[in-house]
Parts: structure tokens; sequence; C-alpha cells
């Protein structure tokens, strides 16, 4: 079934498009140059009520369906990756809130997640349990004054920043995975701690960070669902946060195709626009073969999450697995279209292609959304 958006979802692009062109474009360049966080994108969003779009209006924010998220996150990457993940991440922290935390909990956090207020951090991945979830070494230890917390989370987005952090730790190790739970820990907790900040490759101006806990004592009303939920609480949030990553990458994917489109109208090689030539039209076709049938793909698992479907964990994770190899495979083309021109900084697209890469990383390696998609395909055997 083909996907096809309401005339509000139209009207929602074309807004979007319109700030994102208007305030955000001008700030992408100096964003990736500096590597500082943007204050003022994030102002903006929260200004126009973005960071609120997928939390339940009972606790502050519109319950907008995944796929009006996407979109939203499609157009900012379309011209700043950075700004784009600020919106992402926000929706991702707050989803265990919204799914596993008690009624006071939701109350308490969500409306200043909502409204831009708190920022908000996901914390599942350790140094040693990447891909592995699972292997979540955080230990959380029930004593009479609540929950102590003992361990490191890294590759954390908005660590140091966010005030308000969805923990995955393991409380009852001799369980495995259903001995993890989730956590509400905010960051003035004594014993949060911020580590390194990381110096990355793309996604220059988002802060990424590892967060430790020395013995972090955290309230026994902070923990959020069932004691030993917490491994399926992080995948469900992850079946519903990888298309709007993958529209993430999608919206890289645009953005870096219509520099190239329009490129090759402009640029004369051989005494014609380069358009021109068979060799770039082939290129041309390509890309926006690839670009659509991503898009399709990362609005059909979108709508699948909004319906609470069967098949969410397969559909988004091939949405994010082919909207975020298209992402690179496009940026890349983009790149050699321009030539030397497109290597440079005064171009968008060697940032495009540098941001574009992570697509392919987190929230799973593209490696694990085959694990997923293999193993609702044929079981565990
Ligand atoms: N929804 C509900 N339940 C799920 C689920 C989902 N999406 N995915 C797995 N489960 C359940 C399984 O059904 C299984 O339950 P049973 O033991 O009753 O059968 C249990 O969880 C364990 O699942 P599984 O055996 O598949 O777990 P693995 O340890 O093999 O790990 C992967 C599965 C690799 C898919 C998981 O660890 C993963 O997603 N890793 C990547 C983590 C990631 O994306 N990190 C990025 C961090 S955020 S930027």
């Amino acid at each position: 079934m083909a996907y096809e958006l309401s005339p509000e979802q139209e009207a929602l692009r074309e807004e979007i498009r319109r700030m994102a062109l208007e305030k955000v474009a001008p700030r992408a360049s100096e964003i990736d140059r500096s590597g500082e966080y943007p204050w003022d994108m994030q102002r903006l969003l929260a200004e126009k009520g973005l960071l609120g779009l997928a939390i339940p209006e009972e606790y502050g924010g519109s319950g907008a369906p995944l796929l009006d998220n996407c979109i939203v996150a499609e157009e900012l990457a379309r011209v700043c990756a950075t700004t784009s993940l600020i919106f992402v991440v926000q929706k991702l922290a707050a989803y265990p809130i919204v799914i596993a935390g008690s009624e006071e909990i939701k109350r308490k956090y969500l409306p200043a997640v909502a409204s831009g207020e708190k920022l908000a951090a996901f914390c599942l991945t350790e140094p040693e349990a990447g891909s592995d979830a699972g292997a979540t070494a955080t230990t959380a230890v029930e004593t009479d004054d609540g929950y102590v917390l003992n361990g490191k989370k890294c590759f954390i987005t908005n660590g140091g920043l966010a005030e308000v952090h969805s923990v995955f730790a393991m409380t009852d190790p001799d369980k495995g995975i259903r001995g993890i739970s989730t956590y509400l820990v905010e960051k003035s907790y004594p014993g949060f701690k911020v580590g390194k900040i990381e110096d990355k490759m793309g996604l220059r101006g988002a802060q990424v960070a590892e967060i430790i806990f020395e013995d972090c004592l955290v309230p026994k009303e902070n923990m959020m669902g069932e004691r030993g939920s917490g491994f399926i609480t992080a995948m469900k949030t992850l079946d519903n946060s990888r298309p709007l990553v993958a529209a993430q990458a999608l919206g890289i994917a645009q953005g870096a195709f219509d520099v190239a489109v329009d490129w090759a109208r402009k640029r004369k090689q051989f005494g014609s626009p380069i358009g021109a030539l068979q060799g770039i039209q082939f290129m041309l076709a390509d890309m926006k073969t690839k670009v659509e049938a991503a898009r399709q793909l990362v609005y059909r698992a979108a709508t699948l999450c909004d319906k609470e479907d069967k098949d969410i964990s397969i559909f988004s994770a091939m949405a994010k697995l082919y909207a975020s190899d298209v992402a690179m495979s496009i940026t890349t083309d983009a790149v050699q279209i321009l030539g030397g021109y497109g290597y440079m900084k005064d171009q968008p697209l060697e940032r495009m292609m540098r941001d574009a890469k992570v697509t392919q990383i987190y929230e799973g390696t593209n490696q694990v959304q085959r694990v997923v998609i293999a193993r609702r395909l044929l079981g565990k055997l």
C-alpha cells in the first residue's frame, strides 16, 4: 500500500519547509563549523511547539502521529541534520516515559520536555553494550532510600545538556535481559556525572557525551514500568523511533539531491549544462528513484507504528536500513556530480555526506537492522 499524505500533512510539510529554508538553512554551515550546540535552533523548535509534537496532549504535547513527526524530521534534515536531531532525540527520550512512566512521572516531567524547557536524553548504550543492548552493565541496586545506580553510558546525545534521562540499568543480573529496568534520572541527582564530550565526524552541533553514575540515588517511584521490563521498553522505543531516524536520513538524501539537480542544470562543461550528459542523467535518475523508494518505506513504517500494527519492528528496521543507505549513497553521488566543488566546504554536500554516515550507525547499526528483519522473517532458528 502506498502512502498518501492528508491535506493537513501536506500543509505541515509546507510550513516546516518554509521555516527550515528561512531560519534553519542559513545557520547550518556555521553550526557545523563551530561544533556548538545551536540553542537558537532549539528555541525555534520549542517556540513552534515541535518538541512536544509526539507527546500526548494531556501532558503538554500535540499527540501528533509518527508520520507527522517524520515529515518534520525530514524537512529539517533537508537543510540541517543537527537541527533535525534536536527534534528526533527529544521524542526518542520521551517515549519510554510515555509508554512506561507512571501517571505521576508523566505529569511531573513530560510538560517540560514537550515545551522544550528541559532537554531529554535516552541512555541505553554502554562501552560494552552497543549492538548487544542486553549486555547492559550499569547496575541499579534497591535500597531503603531508592535505587543506587553505578556504571557508564556512552554516545548519549544531549549528554550534559539534558536534565531528564531515560536510563536502562541492570536490577537483577541473574535474570539477563529480563533483569533490566528503566529509570527516570535527573541531572541534578547526586552521583550523576558527565564524562567525555565526543568530537564527531558529523552532526557537529549535537552534543554527545558519556554519562557516569557513581552511587547515583534515584527515588523508588522513578522506576518506569515493571521491574525487569526495561529491555522490552528499549526495544519498543527503538521500533517507534527508527522511522524517525529513517526520515532524518531521507531528508539528508533529499537535500543533497536538490543541490545536485540544481548544479546539473547550471554547471556548464563541454559547452552545455552537465545535466545534458547522459552519465549525469543516469546518476540523477537512479538517485531520484532511491529517494522516492525510501520515502515510501519510511512513511509506511510510520503509518504502521501509528496503527500499532504487528509488523512495526520489521518495517521500522527496513525503513531505517534502506533510508540510511540511500542517504549515504545519494550524498556520495551528489558530491561526485559537483566534482571538486562538492568536496569543498563552500557547498553543503560534504557536510551532508558526513552527517549521513551516522544514520547507518545510530538507533542500531544497519547490521542490527538486518538481524531484526531476519528474525521477524524466520523466527529464532
Ligand atoms: N518489541 C517487543 N519485544 C521485543 C522486541 C520488540 N521490538 N525485540 C525483542 N523483543 C523481545 C523478544 O521477543 C525476546 O523475548 P523472548 O525472550 O520472550 O523471546 C526478548 O525481547 C529478547 O530478544 P532477542 O533475543 O531478539 O534479544 P537479543 O539480545 O538477541 O538482541 C537486538 C536483539 C540485537 C535486536 C537488540 O539488542 C538491539 O536492538 N540492539 C541494538 C540496540 C540499538 O539499537 N542501540 C542504539 C542505541 S539508541 S541510539
